[in-house]
């Protein structure tokens, strides 16, 4: 197991368009445990292989209460959806930054698991929430990608800010 780096906006990396897995194989598995670590690790609830600069059509997240039922979508794909609901959501790629975002209440979607065999589920609420957010990021889109130009930009400047300080403070070897 292995923990990944995850990319910030801006990193132009993340607007990659991810294409399809086609090998269901080792290497494939070990990725699927090393992207829900990293997820764990961050306190995420999602994360798309985008995210950790792996620009294939994958994603793992875990909506439940107890953090214990870890999922992984492959080649997912969004057949319907229908309703609206607006949630405040984050981002491990634009880390303490939230924002009201408008998506579909009920969605359904295919997507493969980890050893290709394809499945279907109907979802709503958080768990719909968070498979838009990371079917967004295999596609190159961040949440604040709804905001205002105007908006995005304070967001840029404030994570640029927050680098600039966390970088002085390691250079210092100032721990607070
Ligand atoms: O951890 C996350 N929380 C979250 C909250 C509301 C809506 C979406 C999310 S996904 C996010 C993890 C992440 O960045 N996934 O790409
Ligand atoms: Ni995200």
């Amino acid at each position: 197991m292995a923990k990944l780096n995850i990319l910030e906006f801006p990193d132009p990396r993340l607007t990659t368009v991810a294409t399809d897995v086609e090998n269901f194989d080792a290497d494939l598995k070990t990725l699927v445990e090393d992207m829900t670590e990293t997820m764990y690790a961050a306190n995420g609830i999602g994360l798309a292989a985008t995210q950790v600069n792996i620009h294939k059509r994958l994603l793992v997240l875990d909506v439940s209460e107890n953090q214990d039922q870890p999922r992984v979508y492959i080649n997912p794909q969004i057949m319907s959806q229908s309703g609206e609901q607006s949630c405040e959501e984050g981002c491990l790629s634009v880390p303490g930054i939230y924002a009201s975002v408008e998506r579909a209440e009920n969605i359904t979607v295919t997507a493969c698991d980890v050893d290709g065999k394809t499945f279907e589920e109907e979802l709503e609420g958080l768990h719909a929430v968070c498979v838009q957010h990371e079917m967004d990021h295999l596609i190159g889109r961040l949440f604040v990608d709804y905001l205002s130009p105007l908006k995005r930009n304070i967001v840029r400047k404030k994570l640029q800010k927050q680098r600039k300080i966390a970088a002085k403070e390691a250079a210092e070897h100032l721990v607070i």
